[in-house]
């Protein structure tokens, strides 16, 4: 089989993000720009020769082209091995289980999570160490330094895999498998958690919608939730993947998951709902016209986690992002464990969890997850609180608002400014950096600032330092507001405005959350000018 070396230049702008590469699919359809990135990953990850590859992603519009020419790749780059989901499917979840489920050398995941898909939507790829979990921060910046380098890239001149077989072929001395996508990843959920009480609850007069969104979801919570768990058949909406995701945007929020909103929010409405996102790692949980945040559902995980098989020894501690709220803090300190704060992005969780510090890890933006993968995994977190409710038979409103009697409610919102113009979202945050030493002592919101900084995180397993991950307000009664730029996106900049403050008196843990928080959204707007810069009077989304 002849391998070519193909000469091409450094393409601008492939420094990964938050999560990986994303980009619009017109950009990664021009001429090298995967290849390129996909070389330079080979390149710096060590020696790959003989080691097997992990392969799959979520569905969307040039998923089945991409696979194919990374395959090529792969087998002239000498791996002797590469794993790939059946149609070329992995969610991101089941990727990161796989990985570490077959000792893979490391996995390439391609997806753009919940960003639209289709030809004029956005494309993504992010690699994945041994640990089954995203590529650190010092192995993304090699990547992103030998793509300014690069010169040239190796394929094997050789035919298309068919993906849609199960099943081994050769390409070359290389070993291509098919793997069923969900197979092993159910295997995996059948080891944690209680599905014998679950399918018990799912048999009672018990209702529940899962929301897929036409994403990759679907496969997987058709066989999980109706075929092993016995939930009925339509349980799974929007079950059906398609390569534009249907039109839609699978983000799983109050925004943009609508239709399953609409439904735990009208007549008749189900007891429980959840939706996943576009790869599969986010969830949102919701009760009978209840949504739970996701800050909020962190917290009752690791106050109930005893209740799930797999964790019923207790968990070793519990690491959350920096701008999650510190719900989940309240409840650490009350099962005297540890709680780490991490900066945005699931890549700093994995030495946490390598090293056995924590089990449960989340993030305010629908994420949550544990040791048992190195990704945040949206069915998880549903089987989670299937198995919560199978166990305390309470409703999901009367389980938060037992919780918060017991810890105290920390109110919490996300408003984000989409597609704002770059330069004035810097100009946003330069601006509250400004007044880093003006603000301290001031009093806003009827709250006393307490200190105001860029949030910068040292890894306590590794040491490796992450610096300018967030503007902190900081207030003397434990409030804050956060101001960040966003990683994951494709087009202009994303301004996310974090806002969080705690309430211990019971009789007002009713209020809404945007009306508790009035006085600090106020507060936020006023001390970055975001009005004035960006021109927006309102947030696009609000979580
Ligand atoms: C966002 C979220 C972050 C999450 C990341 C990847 O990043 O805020 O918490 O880890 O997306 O999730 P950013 O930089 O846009 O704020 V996913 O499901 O999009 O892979
Ligand atoms: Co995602």
């Amino acid at each position: 089989m002849r391998i070519k070396s193909m000469p091409t230049q450094p393409i601008a702008g492939q420094r990964p993000g938050t999560s990986g590469l994303r980009a619009k699919v017109k950009v990664f359809q021009q001429p090298h720009y995967l290849a390129n990135f996909v070389q330079s990953v080979f390149d710096v990850i060590g020696d790959i020769s003989g080691q097997t590859l992990v392969l799959g992603g979520d569905g969307r519009y040039f998923n089945r082209e991409a696979i194919q020419i990374i395959i090529k790749m792969a087998a002239a780059n000498g791996f002797a091995k590469v794993l790939v989901g059946q149609g070329g499917i992995l969610s991101t979840p089941a990727a990161s289980c796989v990985i570490r489920k077959y000792q893979a050398f490391g996995g390439l995941i391609l997806s753009a999570s919940h960003n639209p898909a289709g030809p004029d939507a956005d494309f993504g790829i992010k690699y994945n160490i041994g640990n089954g979990g995203p590529a650190p921060e010092q192995v993304t910046e090699a990547i992103f330094k030998r793509t300014t380098e690069i010169t040239a890239y190796k394929i094997v001149e050789a035919d298309d895999i068919h993906l849609d077989e199960i099943g081994q072929f050769s390409m070359g001395d290389m070993q291509v498998q098919v793997i069923d996508a969900v197979a092993d990843y159910a295997a995996l959920m059948q080891g944690i958690f209680d599905f014998d009480a679950i399918r018990g609850l799912l048999a009672q007069d018990f209702s529940f919608v899962f929301d897929a969104m036409h994403a990759v979801t679907g496969p997987y919570a058709t066989t999980i939730l109706e075929d092993m768990l016995g939930a009925p058949k339509g349980t799974v909406i929007n079950g059906e993947p398609k390569e534009d995701f249907g039109g839609g945007h699978p983000d799983p929020n109050l925004t943009y998951a609508h239709e399953l909103v609409d439904i735990l929010y009208g007549d008749d409405a189900p007891d429980f709902g959840a939706a996943s996102d576009g790869d599969g790692d986010r969830n949102m949980i919701l009760g009978n016209h209840f949504f739970v945040t996701p800050s909020d559902s962190l917290a009752v995980m690791a106050a109930n986690a005893t209740l799930v098989p797999a964790y019923q020894d207790g968990i070793a501690g519990v690491a959350r992002s920096m701008p999650t709220s510190g719900a989940v803090d309240r409840v650490a300190e009350a099962l005297g464990i540890d709680c780490y704060e991490t900066p945005t992005g699931w890549k700093f969780f994995g030495s946490l969890m390598d090293a056995g510090k924590v089990t449960l890890c989340g993030e305010e933006s629908f994420g949550t997850g544990s040791d048992h993968v190195r990704e945040k995994d949206g069915l998880w977190a549903v089987l989670f609180w299937l198995n919560i409710l199978a166990v305390r038979q309470e409703s999901v409103e009367s389980i938060l608002a037992d919780h918060w009697v017991k810890y105290g409610r920390n109110f919490y919102s996300r408003h984000d400014y989409e597609a704002v113009d770059s330069a004035a979202a810097t100009q946003v945050l330069q601006h509250v950096r400004d007044q880093f030493e003006s603000l301290k002592g001031q009093t806003l919101a009827g709250r006393v600032v307490k200190l105001c900084d860029d949030f910068a995180y040292t890894d306590p397993i590794d040491g490796s330092i992450s610096t300018n991950q967030g503007v902190r307000v900081l207030f003397e009664d434990g409030s804050r507001i956060i101001f960040r730029l966003s990683g994951t996106g494709t087009s202009g900049a994303t301004i996310r405005i974090y806002l969080e403050s705690y309430e211990q008196d019971t009789t007002k843990h009713d209020l809404d959350a945007q009306v508790a928080l009035a006085d600090m959204i106020d507060a936020a707007h006023q001390i970055s000018k975001l009005p004035e810069f960006t021109g927006r009077d309102k947030p696009t989304v609000i979580t």
